[in-house]
C-alpha cells in the first residue's frame, strides 16, 4: 500500500507543486531578507513623468515615488541611496512586480479593486489623491470635456485611463475616436502634433505632460475630473511582513508632518518632551522592531527625505515646477484627506 502510494506519480506530482508552492510563497515571505541580502532596494517607477519620477542628465532619479523608494531604503539601510530604480511603462508594471523583478511598485499608480483582488498585489496606502482630467488646445474654445463628442482622444495603454476614458462617453451617451499609445510620450507628441483634438490622463500628470507640449500656454485643463485616481505604492500579496513596512513607512512621512517634525528639526526633535514625538521618533519604546527595522528607523526616513509635506512641495507643489496645491492631499486637520493611525 505504501509504495503504491509513493509511486504514484499523481501523489508525486502533487506533493512536487505543494513543494514548490511553499517555496514561492516562503521566497516571497521573505522580501525584507532578500532585500537586505543585496545590500538595495529594487524600486520600480515611472519611465519618465516629471514630479512623480523622471531621471537627470547625470541618471539620477527624481520625484515624489521616488522619495517614497529612498524613504523605504532609508529605513531598511539608513541610506537612501540603496535604490536601484527599474522603469516600467503601464503595461509592464504588475508583471514585473509579481515576477519578483522589483521589490516595490512606486509609479503613479491606481489603487483599483481588480489590481488587489485578482493580480495578487496589495496597495500600502493612498499617498496621492488624483482624478482623471483633460487637456486640449485654447483655441478650440471648450469649456466641458461633454463638448468632446466627435473629437479623437490620444490616451495611454495599460491604465486606468484608458478605461475611464470609455466609460465617460458611455455614461454620457457620446462618441469619441480613442487613440491608444503604449508611453505616455508617445500620447502626448501625438496629441502636440494634431493627430488628437485632446489628451487624457491623471490630473497630475496632465500638468506634467502639458509642459512637453511646443506651446504649453497653448493648451487648456478642461474643468471635469472624470474619476477617483487614489495612487499608493504596491506590494505583492504573500509577505505580510513587507507590507507593513511599506504601510508604515507611508504613515511615518504623514505621522512626521502632522508633528511638526522635519528634516531640518529632526535631531531637535528627539529631545522633544511630546510622547506621541517622543514614540515616533523611536526615543521612548521600540516600534521599529515589529517591522524588522531599528528603533530610529523614523529619524532615519526624515533625515533622508523630510515629511510627506516636504516630499509633497519639492517634487509637486510650491518648491517644484508643477505648482499642485496641496488640496485632497493636505493633512486630515488641515481639511484634507491625509490621515495616518497613531504610533501606540
Ligand atoms: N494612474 C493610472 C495611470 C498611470 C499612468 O501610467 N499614467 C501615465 C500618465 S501620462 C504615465 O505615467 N505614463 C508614463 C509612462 O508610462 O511612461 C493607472 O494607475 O493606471
Amino acid at each position: 500500500m505504501r509504495k503504491v502510494l509513493l509511486k504514484s506519480p499523481h501523489l508525486i506530482s502533487a506533493a512536487y507543486v505543494a513543494l514548490l508552492a511553499l517555496f514561492t510563497l516562503s521566497a516571497r515571505a521573505q522580501t525584507l531578507e532578500t532585500v537586505r541580502q543585496r545590500g538595495v532596494l529594487v524600486c520600480g517607477s515611472n519611465t519618465g513623468l516629471a514630479g512623480f519620477g523622471l531621471p537627470d542628465d547625470r541618471g539620477q532619479w527624481h520625484g515624489f515615488d521616488i522619495d517614497y523608494c529612498r524613504a523605504v531604503a532609508a529605513a531598511i539601510f539608513g541610506d537612501p541611496d540603496k535604490v536601484k530604480f527599474v522603469p516600467l511603462s503601464g503595461k509592464d508594471r504588475f508583471t514585473a512586480l509579481q515576477s519578483g523583478e522589483v521589490d516595490l511598485l512606486s509609479r503613479n499608480t491606481t489603487w483599483t479593486q481588480s489590481r488587489e483582488a485578482g493580480q495578487g498585489l496589495l496597495f500600502a496606502g493612498i499617498n496621492y489623491f488624483d482624478g482623471q482630467g483633460f487637456l486640449a488646445r485654447k483655441n478650440l474654445g471648450l469649456d466641458s470635456a461633454k463638448k468632446l463628442s466627435g473629437a479623437s482622444i490620444c490616451v495611454q495603454q495599460g491604465t486606468t485611463t484608458e478605461l475611464n476614458l470609455a466609460d465617460f462617453f458611455r455614461k454620457s451617451g457620446l462618441h469619441a475616436e480613442t487613440v491608444v499609445f503604449t508611453t505616455a510620450d508617445e500620447a502626448i507628441k501625438a496629441y502636440d502634433s494634431g493627430r488628437c483634438d485632446a489628451f487624457t490622463s491623471d490630473g497630475s500628470a496632465l500638468y506634467a505632460e502639458r509642459m512637453k507640449t511646443t506651446h504649453p500656454d497653448d493648451h487648456v485643463v478642461l474643468q471635469e475630473i472624470i474619476s477617483k485616481e487614489p495612487f499608493g505604492p504596491v506590494v505583492r500579496q504573500g509577505d505580510d511582513r513587507w507590507f507593513n513596512l511599506v504601510k508604515w513607512t507611508h504613515f511615518a512621512l504623514l505621522n512626521a508632518e502632522e508633528a511638526g517634525v522635519t528634516s531640518a528639526n529632526v535631531e531637535e526633535m528627539r529631545k522633544s518632551e511630546n510622547p506621541e514625538i517622543r514614540r515616533l521618533l523611536g526615543v521612548e519604546g521600540d516600534f521599529g522592531k515589529g517591522l524588522g527595522l531599528p528603533a530610529d528607523w523614523v529619524v532615519r526616513i526624515v533625515k533622508a527625505v523630510g515629511n510627506y509635506g516636504e516630499i509633497f512641495e519639492r517634487n509637486l507643489g510650491q518648491d517644484s515646477a508643477l505648482k499642485i496645491p496641496r488640496g485632497l492631499n493636505a493633512q486630515w486637520r488641515d481639511g484634507g484627506l491625509q490621515y495616518a493611525p497613531p504610533v501606540r
